[in-house]
């Protein structure tokens, strides 16, 4: 063995022991290589999907029932803007470039989550958004407040923050409908129907499939699996959707006094393959608004630039 070997493998025991001794990993800390490259994937990833996540319910904005829903809605799709741009910066701390990210994004490298490819058909699923994909995210995303990397933990705090905000609005927008007329109560249980299953394959593949979990846990990167965030939210949600007296679509669901738990049917995981490789309801859709925005904003990029090298130049005369 070299010394250089010896000094990697060196580096890297420190830095797990680091990591087991709880201690939070910080920009310019040194980290192994792959650390920082999961890091990117999973935080650009996480950056992508708030950002494409404002889409579906973009949809609604012209539509929503009153000036009051109207107001909300606006105020919950600037938060998932911003949980996007915290997380960019957050990203940014490991030497990747915001323009690289989107550029990933935009030639479908990058992954973001598979939900956001899913229509938004009715006011309902404004509601369903809310309370499922919202309740699903805060579930993944407690556990990622402890994640090993200071940036992304931080971050983590403050926007489960809102997607608890988030997660109580859209419960409100069902339990409205549920308890409305008859209509609007089966247009609630007809987007609990659409949403169900694709919510649970956002926690990603089971755990047996999930090429990443074993090394993201042992880095503390991710402190719970997949497959246990799933559980964890089924059992939350079986009782707020019986409080509403509505129906979750799984024949199989049952509580399991033994396991303390809900068993469940099988996930769909062809469906989620098609998604995640860009076959979904809406995966073009999603990607050419993303696109068009980033090309429909260049004259913004390009004013603030020529802006800042003026007042540059100015202040260079000034000297
Ligand atoms: N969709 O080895 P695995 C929000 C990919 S937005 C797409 O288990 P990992 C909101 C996975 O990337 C909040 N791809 O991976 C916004 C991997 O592929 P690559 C969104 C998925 O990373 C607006 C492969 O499958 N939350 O709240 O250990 C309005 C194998 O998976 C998905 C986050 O982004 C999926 N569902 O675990 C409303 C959370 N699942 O990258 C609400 C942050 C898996 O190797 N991310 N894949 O090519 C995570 O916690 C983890 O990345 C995951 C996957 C649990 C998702």
């Amino acid at each position: 063995m070299d010394a250089r070997t010896d000094d990697l493998d060196r580096l890297e025991a420190e830095f797990q022991a680091k990591v087991d001794a709880e201690q939070r990993i910080e920009p310019k800390d040194w980290m192994p290589d792959r650390y920082r490259q999961t890091l990117i994937r999973q935080m650009s990833q996480h950056a992508h999907s708030e950002v494409v996540g404002m889409l579906p319910e973009g949809n609604w904005l012209t539509r929503a029932p009153s000036l009051k829903r109207k107001a909300i809605l606006m105020a919950k799709i600037q938060d998932e803007g911003g949980h996007g741009l915290y997380l960019y910066s957050a990203t940014e701390t490991l030497g990747i470039s915001r323009d690289e990210m989107f550029d990933q994004l935009h030639t479908g490298k990058a992954k973001y989550s598979t939900i956001f490819n899913y229509p938004t058909l009715t006011w309902a699923d404004v509601g369903a958004i809310g309370w499922l994909v919202d309740g699903a995210a805060i579930t993944n995303q407690i556990a990622l407040c402890r994640c090993s990397y200071g940036p992304y933990a931080r971050a983590m705090i403050r926007i489960c923050k809102e997607e608890s905000f988030h997660q109580r609005q859209g419960y409100e927008i069902m339990m409205t409908m549920a308890q409305g007329t008859k209509e609007q109560k089966e247009m609630a249980q007809d987007a609990l129907n659409r949403w169900w299953w694709p919510t649970l394959m956002m926690f990603g593949p089971n755990d047996s499939n999930s090429a990443n979990s074993a090394q993201s846990m042992k880095w503390k990167i991710k402190r719970q699996s997949n497959d246990e965030l799933r559980q964890k939210f089924i059992d939350a949600t079986v009782p707020q959707a019986e409080y509403l007296g509505l129906k979750i679509p799984d024949d199989e669901l049952k509580w399991n006094e033994e396991r303390g738990a809900y068993d469940f049917g099988e996930i769909d995981w062809d469906e989620f393959k098609a998604v995640v490789s860009g076959n979904g309801l809406c995966n073009r859709e999603r990607l050419k608004a993303r696109i068009d925005a980033h090309d429909g904003g260049k004259w913004v990029r390009d004013a603030a630039l020529a802006y800042a090298a003026k007042k540059a130049a100015r202040k260079a005369e000034a000297a």
